[in-house]
C-alpha cells in the first residue's frame, strides 16, 4: 500500500470541494493560513474568468490537526464553493420536482461526449461538473499539505511559465521566483510577459483560448527516490502521470526530454563532477539535462517537470458540433470560459509534483512521526557519500 493518498470530492457548482489526505506523519506543524497561499496563487493569473471573482478559496481543516500538529490520521479538508448560493436548484442533492435545463450542447475537447456515453447521462452537466478544473483546487489543498511536510527537509517546488500560444519566455535554467510571483503571468522574463497578457487580450477579444507550457522545479531533492527496479516505481513515470492528470495537459517532459531527441549521446548526459566541484553537495553534475532523474530515480539535482496545455475547450465563440439528444448540428455550449490558465496549472503542478515527492520521500524514509521521518532521512543521509567513504 503507498503510504500517502488522497482523495477528491466534490463538484464545480456544487456545495463544496473536499479532500481527504491520509499517510501524513504525526507533528507537522499546519495551518490553514499556509494552505490558503496555495489556494489563492492557483485561483490568480491573467486570463481567467469571472468565476474567480466569485470564489475566495479556503480550506477548513475538519481533522487530522491538534493544536497547530497533524495527528498521523486522515487530514479532511473543505473548500467552500460560493457559486453554490446561485446554483442549488440546478445542483441540489435531494430528488428535484421543479426542470432544470439539460446541457445537450456538446463542447468539442471537453469530456461531455465521452462522459456522457460512458455514464448513460442525458445531461452533459453530469459530467462537466466534475470533469471540470475546479477540483484543481482540491489538489491543491493536498499539494499545500505535501509542500508543508518536504520543507521540513530543505525542499523546495516553484514553477514558472515557459509559453503562452506562441509567445516564449527567454532564458533557461533556474528563473527568479520573486519575479515570477510579481509577474501576471507568472513568468519571469517581463518582456514576454507583456506579450503573453496581449496574447491573451487578442484571444479574448477573438472569441478563443490559449494554451502554453508551464515548469515545475523542485530542490534540495535528495538522491534516490523512486526505483529503477520496476515500472511503477520509477518517479519519473509516477511524476508523467501526476502532471498528465492535470485537465487539459497533452504533453509532459522531465529535463531535456524532447531536445534530447535530436542531440547526441555525448551532448545528452550530465558529466558527473569530481569532489572538488561539488560545492557541499555531494555527486554534482555539470548540467542537468536529465531533469534530476535518471533510470527512475533523482540524482541530486534539482527536479525540472514540464506540461503542455491544450487550449482551453469552452470557446466563448463556441465550435460546430451536435446536440446529445438530437445529434442535430448546433454551436457548442458556452456560459463564461476563462481564456488562459497556464499561470494557474503551474500553481496545480507544484502541488502535484510535491504530492509525488512527499510519497516518495515517506516511501524511503517511512515514519509514523516526523522525528521519526528525520532520523531516517538524516540516517540515510550520512551513507550517500563515495563507498570507499561509507560509515
Ligand atoms: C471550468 C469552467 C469555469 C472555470 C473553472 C473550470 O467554471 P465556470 O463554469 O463556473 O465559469 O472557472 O475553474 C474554476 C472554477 C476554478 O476554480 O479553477 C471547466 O470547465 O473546467
Amino acid at each position: 500500500m503507498t503510504q500517502l493518498r488522497f482523495l477528491t470530492a466534490g463538484e464545480s457548482h456544487g456545495k463544496a470541494l473536499s479532500v481527504i489526505v491520509e499517510g501524513v506523519p504525526a507533528g507537522l506543524p499546519l495551518t490553514e493560513d499556509y494552505i490558503a497561499r496555495d489556494l489563492r496563487r492557483r485561483q490568480g493569473g491573467y486570463g481567467r474568468s469571472k468565476r474567480q471573482q466569485i470564489e475566495e478559496d479556503r480550506a477548513e481543516i475538519l481533522g487530522g490537526v491538534r493544536h497547530g500538529l497533524t495527528l498521523g490520521s486522515p487530514l479532511a479538508l473543505l473548500i467552500a464553493n460560493r457559486v453554490w448560493e446561485d446554483w442549488q436548484d440546478v445542483m441540489q442533492i435531494g430528488p428535484y420536482e421543479g426542470e432544470t435545463k439539460k446541457l445537450t450542447r456538446l463542447r468539442p475537447g471537453h469530456a461531455d461526449l465521452a462522459g456522457a456515453m460512458k455514464y448513460g447521462f442525458d445531461d452533459a452537466r453530469n459530467v462537466l461538473e466534475r470533469a471540470s478544473a475546479r477540483e484543481t483546487a482540491a489538489r491543491v489543498a493536498a499539494g499545500a499539505v505535501c509542500r508543508r511536510l518536504l520543507e521540513e527537509f530543505g525542499m523546495e517546488v516553484h514553477s514558472h511559465t515557459v509559453s503562452i500560444g506562441d509567445v516564449v519566455a527567454s532564458g533557461d535554467g533556474e528563473p527568479d521566483w520573486t519575479a515570477v510571483e510579481e509577474s501576471p503571468v507568472r513568468c519571469a522574463d517581463a518582456e514576454a510577459s507583456g506579450r503573453m497578457v496581449a496574447a491573451i487580450d487578442v484571444a479574448r477579444e477573438a472569441g478563443d483560448t490559449l494554451g502554453g507550457i508551464f515548469e515545475m522545479r523542485a530542490t534540495g531533492v535528495p538522491i534516490g527516490l523512486g526505483s529503477h527496479v520496476m515500472w511503477d516505481r520509477k518517479l519519473d513515470g509516477l511524476l508523467a502521470q501526476a502532471v498528465m492528470s492535470i485537465h487539459a495537459v497533452k504533453g509532459v517532459e522531465i529535463g531535456r526530454g524532447f531536445a534530447l531527441t535530436g542531440t547526441p549521446g555525448s551532448q545528452a548526459h550530465d558529466v558527473i563532477l569530481p569532489p572538488g566541484q561539488w560545492q557541499g553537495r555531494a555527486w554534482r553534475r555539470e548540467t542537468n539535462r536529465a531533469g534530476g532523474l535518471e533510470g527512475g530515480m533523482t540524482n541530486g539535482e534539482p527536479l525540472v517537470v514540464r506540461g503542455a496545455l491544450k487550449p482551453i475547450s469552452t470557446l466563448s465563440k463556441p465550435l460546430p458540433s451536435v446536440d446529445l439528444h438530437t445529434a442535430a448540428e448546433i454551436r457548442a455550449h458556452y456560459e463564461r470560459s476563462d481564456v488562459c490558465t497556464v499561470p494557474a496549472a503551474g500553481v496545480i503542478g507544484e502541488a502535484m509534483v510535491a504530492i509525488v515527492l512527499a510519497g516518495a520521500m515517506l516511501e524511503k524514509f517511512a515514519g509514523d512521526s516526523l522525528a521519526e521521518m528525520k532520523r531516517n532521512y538524516e540516517a540515510y543521509i550520512r551513507t550517500i557519500g563515495p563507498r570507499g567513504e561509507t560509515p
